[in-house]
């Protein structure tokens, strides 16, 4: 079935009409939310499971069930609290910012009933420090959302109290992890922790703090309003709903837009970007998840359903859906090396096997790139990534593991003629 106008959630993404409350309020958001939240707290968080909503921040944990783990009684007189990740930073992905720039009434509403569910008493919303626009529009719109009694004592009128914060981070990608994030809002060096103990348990302050995307929050006021059978009709088991697809890179017409979760990628790609440029044939390879997961070549990506399983099963993922799309133009050793560069630049440097790693890795791949190492150092490189992978702290190790081992896997042929190359000019130099 392919999505419609009607079943888009995201009806100003574009930003053809006005963020502003009133304008919100036209087309649809903080329509009876008072009415929702009188469903009571377990009925929306059931609701939610029922969605089959899955987190839209690259992990894709169950957003019902992560709910269900914050407590129901208060211990200690300590409150909870919700924290959304605006701190969108993967390479590739752009579509909380859209979100935040057109739509952020949307947003809003959705912290007050998601913190509602979850008994928090306030929301914050952690906004990558570059945001700057997107940070000033999300903070006039929690402004009007408090003067007009939405948000604050008697939220809604419902009798609920809930706050919601902006807090802009500094520029470090690390920040995006969800417990480097609770130590940054902390006021902390954002470095991520150790898990278990996650969130739920001791997150913000030590207290119950459930961590959210942007889009996963954006997403609730219209599946409760709408209802979960609704959502949950797109997509397939497992991989349910609608999603904010972000293209880049080789296409005809680069774009964020929403579609139905398991789109076959050609087919996302003539219906929204006009094609590959220079036609189907000259496709390379799509990383099709963010920089974080690995790419897939042109001959497996094609029909590959664009959701959490199709992309696992052609040795991928689905991530932020952050679709980077390379032509034949593409150097693709030097477009991988200079993601490892990044991962280098962005490790917080607390656990050695990502530190160390992820330098070796990028040093390597920039010989790699002018062919200047032995045809062996290829499977050396590999062991680099396999002792990073599921060694570290946080998943910024495996990170930068994946797109590397990705590269191996489909292009070794290409990483062994550029050394043969570079050797050959070397022994006609020196005869
Ligand atoms: C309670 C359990 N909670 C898991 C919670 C956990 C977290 C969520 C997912 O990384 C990925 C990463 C990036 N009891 C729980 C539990 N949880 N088990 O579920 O957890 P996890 O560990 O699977 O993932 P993560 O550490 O949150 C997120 C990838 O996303 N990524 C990049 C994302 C970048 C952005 C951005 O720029 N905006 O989102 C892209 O693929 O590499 O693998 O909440 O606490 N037993
Ligand atoms: Fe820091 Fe890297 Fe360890 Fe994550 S894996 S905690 S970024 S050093």
């Amino acid at each position: 079935m392919s999505l419609q106008d009607k079943d888009r959630i995201f009806t100003n993404l574009y930003g053809f009409q006005d963020w502003g409350l009133k304008a919100a309020q036209k087309r649809g958001d903080w329509d009876k939310t008072k009415a929702i939240m009188a469903k009571g707290q377990d009925s929306i968080i059931d609701e939610m499971k029922a969605s089959g909503l899955r987190g839209r921040g690259g992990a894709g944990f169950p957003t019902g069930l992560k709910w269900s783990f914050m407590p129901k009684e208060s211990k200690d007189g300590r409150p909870s609290f919700l924290v959304i990740n605006a701190d969108e930073s993967e390479p590739g992905s752009c579509k909380d910012r859209e979100i935040i720039r057109h739509d952020p009434h949307k947003l809003i509403e959705g912290a007050l009933i998601a913190g509602y569910a979850m008994r928090a008493r306030a929301a914050y919303i952690y906004i990558r420090g570059e945001y700057i626009r997107e940070a000033e529009t999300l903070q006039k719109a929690i402004d009007e959302a408090y003067a007009a009694g939405l948000i604050g004592k008697n939220a809604s009128k419902s009798g609920y109290d809930f706050d919601v914060f902006m807090h802009r981070g500094a520029g470090a990608y690390i920040c995006g992890e969800e417990t480097a994030m609770i130590e940054s809002l902390e006021g902390k060096k954002g470095q991520p922790r150790l898990k278990p103990p996650f969130p739920a348990g001791a997150g913000l302050y030590g207290c119950p703090t459930t961590v959210n995307n942007v889009e996963s929050i954006a997403v609730v006021p219209t599946i409760l309003r709408r209802g979960a059978s609704w959502f949950s009709s797109f997509g397939n088991e497992g991989n349910h709903g609608t999603k904010l697809f972000q293209i880049s890179g080789h296409v005809e017409k680069p774009c964020v837009v929403e579609e139905e979760m398991g789109i076959p990628f050609k087919e996302l790609i003539e219906k929204h970007c006009g094609g590959i440029t220079g036609g189907w044939d000259n496709l390379l390879a799509v990383i099709p998840g963010g920089s974080s997961v690995p790419l897939v070549p042109a001959h497996d990506i094609i029909d590959a359903p664009m959701d959490f399983d199709g992309l696992k099963a052609v040795g991928s993922g689905l991530g932020t859906a952050a679709v980077i799309v390379m032509d034949k133009s593409t150097d693709i050793v030097r477009a991988i090396s200079r993601l490892s560069y990044f991962y280098k630049h962005e490790s917080c440097g607390q656990c050695t096997p990502c530190r160390e790693g992820t330098g070796w890795m990028w040093r390597m791949m920039e010989r790699l790139r002018v062919g200047d190492a032995e045809i062996d150092e290829i499977d050396m490189l590999q062991q680099v990534t396999k002792q990073v992978e599921g060694h570290t702290i946080c998943a910024l190790g495996d990170a930068a593991a994946w797109p590397i081992q990705g590269l191996i896997k489909h292009f070794r042929p290409e990483l062994e003629r550029r050394i043969h190359e570079h050797n050959a000019s070397f022994s006609e130099a020196a005869e």
